[in-house]
């Protein structure tokens, strides 16, 4: 880090407090926050951690109408879920507090009221979608009407579902409120913008030239922003759910939920430090870095920066480094379609293993492009590292510590040149770990927390103390010496990334803390400390408990293919009387073969009540022919006799068939006679 800086100020972005937090908010946000601000606080730096929960805008009052509760209720649930995700999983917020938070309204309020005051805002009018029964103007997603482009009855006001078309409210043929049914008309509203075409000048100067280190995804949205041009944004709301515009005359109006929720970082820090929150952020040897998702990059590197530059008091963030997506299962994590692993049930259902999650999505982390999350994967890496390398080897020293030691470190002896080796591969490991946590390169930084064990690994194979036991202690104590120091050099590096896995380690190893600044020492621990009780730093995760994982996942994707189905439209009118031409019966399968040389060909004779009858079927790659015999099937028997394939079919066997082609074959309760009519 550059020196002019004295401090180290953190936000996770808000996650809003309409749903529980899963994976994806983990793996691109608050781990590998949370890996810096430990990090920063194992060197002694002064680094405060900001975090919260977004409590206003629209995807709150949508929860709250479709669960039939106040928005209040909604953020309270919520927020408590997440808070106590974020605990479980070590998130080590200095603060994490909410935006409906007395504080947060004051400063946020106080925010715009100054901007307001010295004229950075325009106000514009403009006609907007109203509903006169609800008394309320409509966000785009909740104005649905015709399509104008495939004439689906139901697309939305940005977007239709059927033929994908990008819409905006107004060309919506006979627009109407998505929630009330309502009929809508178009009212004048007036709003408050903040003109972003004036900063974009400053905004060129100061991203494009000033921070060009920036992320290439996060520098590369910024400038195809930028290229494009930049348009005033609107900062208030016509909604009933957020902070009240503090101007006379705005009633009914609140700040847009992206004016709001950046101030929460302030207000945040301000209800953590009331005293002393300002030297955090108006003063220039502040660092400020957000750490956010893709989905949130204009507003943390256009908005809010332009939003801070009109007040004039706060300073710029420094770096904003923002991950991509991560994919559950190659498909995208969603909350709406239930498609996450959330963190709340994680916890419940892998109890103590935070670290893994952990390690895995770090070792996954979405730096540079999307990424994806599977369970067989994150079994693998529990296996195959954190159990056979990293645990195996700690275990192994430990062990062998106690076995032949008595469980006290060994005097370290004359080094071998192998020895010497060894240690010249894991003596730079600070410098190379700090080189990438610096540069935000949070998955190649453990990846060489992770070597460290390997070598470790590596050294007791190819030493195989075990066997020199019997002829030479000496030699063994300066192995089992150096190979404690490694161990204790683990829980160093590990602690930013596995925070629970470190404690236990150090547990392990008797000794209270350790420097960050040691780390590449080899004098970690001296020669007749005691160990404590050794423990498993890691356990094998077995294949039924990921099954589990994937069991569920399968029944989420049949619920959501359910929820989807469509059925084809219904088909034109038929007069009764054609209906009536029609002599459908039951008839019992006596015999269901396949036909030669055609593969889509079922032979069925049936007992139609009266006769054995012939039919052949086109449903071959449907059924099993054998599990069809003895069953009561329904049949069309007043067709003419067609042939195919030299065989005479005497009707036509009917089945239920999806959109999708899926047949399932019509049958009757087996009390019904064959022969019966179907009417
Ligand atoms: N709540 C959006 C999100 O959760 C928003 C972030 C606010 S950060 C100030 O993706
Ligand atoms: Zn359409």
């Amino acid at each position: 880090m550059e020196k002019k800086f004295k401090r180290t100020l953190v936000t996770s972005a808000l996650p809003y407090a309409n749903g529980p937090v899963h994976i994806g908010h983990l793996a691109g946000v608050y781990v590998p926050a949370d890996i810096y601000v430990r990090y920063l606080r194992l060197k002694g730096e002064d680094v405060l951690f900001i975090g919260g929960s977004d409590e206003h805008g629209v995807p709150v009052t949508i929860r709250a109408k479709k669960e039939g509760i106040t928005p209040q209720d909604v953020v309270d649930r919520y927020h408590n879920i997440i808070k106590e995700s974020f605990e479980g999983f070590g998130i080590s917020f200095d603060v994490y507090s909410r935006t409906t938070s007395q504080t947060h309204r004051e400063l946020a309020s106080e925010f715009f009221r100054k901007l307001y005051d010295d004229g950075k805002f325009v106000e514009m009018e403009s006609e907007q979608y109203y509903d006169e029964g609800e008394q309320q103007f409509l966000t785009d997603r909740n104005i649905r009407g015709e399509c104008p482009r495939c004439h689906a009855a139901d697309a939305y006001g940005d977007q239709c579902e059927k033929c994908g078309a990008t819409l905006s409210p107004d060309e919506l043929i006979n627009p109407y409120n998505a929630d009330s049914g309502n009929k809508l008309v178009k009212r004048k509203t007036s709003h408050w913008y903040l003109p972003l075409d004036a900063y974009q000048p400053w905004l060129e100067q100061w991203i494009l030239n000033d921070h060009k280190e920036w992320r290439s995804n996060v520098y590369g949205q910024c400038k195809s922003w930028l290229d494009t041009g930049l348009k005033p944004r609107a900062v208030t709301r016509d909604l009933n759910w957020g902070i009240p515009v503090p101007v006379e005359g705005a009633e009914g109006k609140v700040l847009y939920v992206w004016f709001d929720a950046p101030i929460g970082y302030i207000s945040n820090t301000k209800e953590l430090l009331p005293d002393t929150w300002e030297q955090w952020w108006k003063s220039e040897d502040t660092r400020l870095v957000h750490f956010i998702g893709k989905d949130n990059i204009v507003f943390h590197c256009i908005v809010f920066p332009s939003m801070l530059k009109a007040h004039g008091d706060y300073v710029l963030p420094d770096n904003v480094p923002s991950n991509e997506f991560l994919n559950l299962e190659d498909d995208k994590i969603s909350t709406s379609r239930n498609w996450a692993v959330w963190l709340n049930e994680y916890l419940v259902d892998f109890p103590g293993k935070q670290d893994v999650l952990r390690y895995v999505l770090t070792a996954n982390a979405p730096e540079t492009k999307d990424n994806n999350f599977t369970w067989k994967d994150f079994q693998a890496r529990n296996n195959n590292e954190l159990v056979a390398v990293y645990g195996n080897f700690v275990n192994r020293a430990l062990v062998l510590t106690k076995k032949y030691f008595d469980g006290k470190v060994p005097a370290c002896g004359e080094l071998t040149d192998y020895d010497k080796a060894i240690i010249d591969e894991f003596v730079n490991v600070k410098e190379r770990v700090e080189n990438l946590l610096d540069q935000y390169k949070f998955r190649e930084a453990q990846k060489e927390a992770m070597e460290l064990a390997r070598i470790g690994n590596r050294y007791l194979a190819e030493t195989e103390p075990w066997k020199l036991a019997k002829t030479d202690m000496n030699r063994v104590a300066t192995i089992l010496n150096l190979s404690l120091q490694l161990v204790a050099n683990l829980s160093i590096v590990f602690e930013p990334f596995l925070p629970f896995s470190s404690k236990k380690l150090r547990e392990m190893l008797n000794i209270e803390n350790f420097e960050w600044t040691s780390l590449g020492s080899t004098t970690l621990l001296c020669e007749g400390h005691e160990l404590g009780e050794v423990g498993l730093l890691f356990e094998k995760i077995e294949d039924d408990a990921i099954q589990a994982q994937l069991d569920r996942l399968e029944r989420i994707k049949k619920e959501n293919e359910a929820a989807n189905y469509k059925a084809n439209p219904i088909r034109p009118e038929c007069t009764f009387d054609d209906f009536m031409k029609l002599d459908m019966r039951v008839g019992t399968v006596l015999e269901c073969t396949k036909v030669p040389k055609a593969d889509k060909l079922l032979q069925f004779k049936i007992d139609d009540g009266l006769a054995t009858r012939t039919i052949l079927s086109g449903v071959a790659k449907h059924f099993n022919p054998e599990e069809l015999v003895g069953k009561q099937v329904c049949f069309i028997a007043n067709l003419p006799p067609r042939t195919m394939r030299g065989i005479v079919s005497e009707g036509m066997i009917l089945s239920a068939e999806d959109n999708e082609g899926k047949l399932s074959l019509l049958t009757v309760a087996p009390n019904a006679k064959p022969g019966s009519e179907i009417k």
